[in-house]
């Protein structure tokens, strides 16, 4: 049998850039609780950890491009909310694509962390106010991939 390669789960020796979204803040900022706390418990030195905040989720994929320049992992945090109008789909659209691009583009784990709900209530859910926060998820995400391309 061949090997079997996985990433590890110790945040220690990785650099990692959090982006966050202000729209929709008060989710964001549950999303980064999330993420902050489990980079900490996995051994994540507070100086290797930045916290870059954009105005709206449709603008991290291009922040996240130069980021990914110069860390192990970028995560993505934001919510968009449905509501009522179809702006919903262009911008969780485009964030999705953009982040995609980037990470294929620049091989680095550039994890989306975006929720994209019908409503407030269950962006809150997902970021703190249930059980399941969705921003300690990515971080969880990132620290497993950013050591399995070093794996590999
Ligand atoms: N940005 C979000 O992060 N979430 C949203 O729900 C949202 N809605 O609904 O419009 C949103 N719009 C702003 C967008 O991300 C840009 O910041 C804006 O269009 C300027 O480019």
């Amino acid at each position: 049998m061949g090997k079997i390669i996985e990433g590890n789960l110790d945040a220690g020796k990785l650099k990692v850039a959090i982006i966050v979204s202000r729209f929709n803040e008060l989710v964001s900022k549950g999303l980064l609780g999330g993420a902050e706390d489990c980079l900490k418990r996995h051994g994540a030195k507070e100086s290797n950890l930045d916290v870059v905040w954009v105005p709206g989720a449709y603008e991290i994929p291009l922040v996240a491009k130069k980021l990914a320049k110069d860390y192990d992992a970028v995560i993505c945090l934001g919510a968009v909310i449905r509501g009522a109008t179809p702006h919903f789909e262009y911008v969780a659209g485009e964030a999705a694509k953009g982040i995609a691009k980037v990470s294929l583009d620049s091989g680095v784990p550039v994890i989306f962390g975006i929720l994209t709900t019908d409503n407030l209530e269950q962006a809150l859910e997902r970021a703190g106010a249930k059980p399941g926060n969705k921003g300690f998820a990515a971080a969880m995400s990132a620290i497993e991939l950013a050591n399995l391309i070093k794996e590999i």
